[in-house]
């Protein structure tokens, strides 16, 4: 669990709730008629620091979407690594995959459906896609320098644990 990102995540919810509090809020006071109460409000300092606060959750919010995962978004690859899974190996056009630039992992199977997991040093899972004969999936990661471990995460026979692989990430 990343705690940093859950924090500036809440953080980010708190003031966009409070913010949509407060529009509410003068809505329902100006329907009301009640003028003196909403010029007290939006005395101005407190307008200033209001507007601040919008601008900060529209840039924030816009900055997120570099990172949403869906392919409108999707980041052009400099580098395509082919990826082919057969039963007990993997075989790959290239092991060294220069770091934080987008690379494409077309992964495909030569017999059954295996499952191409990516581990870094730490041990965490990065990312992984399914191997399926007859079809190409297409994973785009940008990675950090390092060692990476390839698991197969399908289970695909009895030497399915031996199924291990690694690539190098270089600057
Ligand atoms: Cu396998």
């Amino acid at each position: 669990m990343d705690y940093l990102r859950l924090t500036y995540f809440s953080i980010w919810l708190l003031l966009a709730i409070s913010v949509l509090i407060i529009i509410f809020w003068i809505i329902k006071d100006s329907k009301k008629g009640n003028p003196e109460k909403l010029a007290k409000f939006l005395s101005k300092n407190r307008r200033w620091a209001f507007i601040a606060i919008v601008i900060v959750l529209i840039l924030s919010f816009s900055i997120s979407l570099i990172y949403y995962p869906y392919p409108q978004f999707k980041p052009k690859p400099v580098l395509y690594v082919s990826v082919v899974a057969e039963r007990y190996a993997w075989y790959m056009n290239t092991t060294k995959i220069p770091s934080n630039v987008p690379v494409a992992f077309l992964v495909t199977s030569r017999d059954v459906n295996h499952d191409f997991g990516i581990y870094d040093e730490k041990g965490d899972l990065i990312a992984q896609v399914q191997a399926m004969p007859g079809y190409i999936n297409e994973l785009i990661l940008t990675l950090k320098p390092g060692n990476y471990s390839v698991v197969c995460l399908e289970f695909c026979g009895p030497y399915h644990f031996a199924m291990l692989s690694s690539f190098e990430v270089i600057t």
